[in-house]
């Protein structure tokens, strides 16, 4: 049969290479889960090159124009979950209120315990990249990354920082946890960019 342009994605095309999809929501992650009192002691640091530092309260945070969003994640340890909502705030909105300047080709995405990922800034004001507070309509729970995680679901999911407290922008693509650790610069499940030499 043919479906010309209206035929579906199947799974397999939507699948990167050596990966395999599961209906569970597996918990990765290094360290602690941080568990807050309360929300006025969390708030999002948006610095480096900017131009005017900002930092959000969860309310003000909440306050921002809300986006949804449906996609796949990929796990570099060769999960992948299809299917999932998030909730939250575009990135390209959050990049607005501190406007990073011209040298500014880098996100250095910072989290509790001084845990951090980077990625080229494109990729963290990609269409699809969102701070998400609520997963297939339900607030995060504490393991996924409760109050906000980033979700950058292009690229392999450990750049998708749980527990966020602080955006930086910055002139050098310096190495996150992972990346110190062998894991690859950029990425790209669709190019199996594991690790470093991939
Ligand atoms: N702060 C923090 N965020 C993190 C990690 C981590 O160790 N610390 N691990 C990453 C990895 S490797 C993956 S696969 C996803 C897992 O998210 P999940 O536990 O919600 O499935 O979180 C990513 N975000
Ligand atoms: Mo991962």
């Amino acid at each position: 049969m043919y479906f010309g342009k209206t035929r579906k994605k199947g799974p397999s095309d939507r699948v990167p290479p050596n990966q395999n999809v599961t209906t569970s929501f597996p918990v990765l992650h290094y360290g602690n889960v941080p568990h807050y009192k309360n929300l006025e002691e969390w708030n999002l640091k948006i610095f480096g090159l900017v131009e005017k530092e900002v930092i959000l309260s969860y309310k003000e945070m909440m306050a921002l124009p809300q986006m949804t969003s449906g996609n796949d994640i990929h796990c570099v340890t060769g999960w992948s979950k299809l299917d999932n909502v998030w909730e939250g705030v575009s990135t390209q909105e959050l990049a607005k209120l501190a406007g990073p300047t011209a040298g500014a080709k880098y996100v250095i995405l910072h989290a509790e315990e001084n845990w951090t990922a980077n990625l080229p800034i494109e990729d963290f004001l990609n269409e699809t990249s969102l701070l998400a507070h609520s997963h297939n309509g339900a607030q995060l729970t504490p393991e996924h990354g409760y109050p906000l995680r980033a979700v950058i679901p292009h690229l392999y999911f450990w750049k998708s920082a749980k527990w966020l407290r602080g955006i930086e922008f910055s002139a050098e693509n310096r190495p996150g946890f992972w990346e110190e650790n062998g894991y690859h610069m950029y990425g790209d499940p669709w190019k199996e960019q594991r690790m470093t030499w991939d």
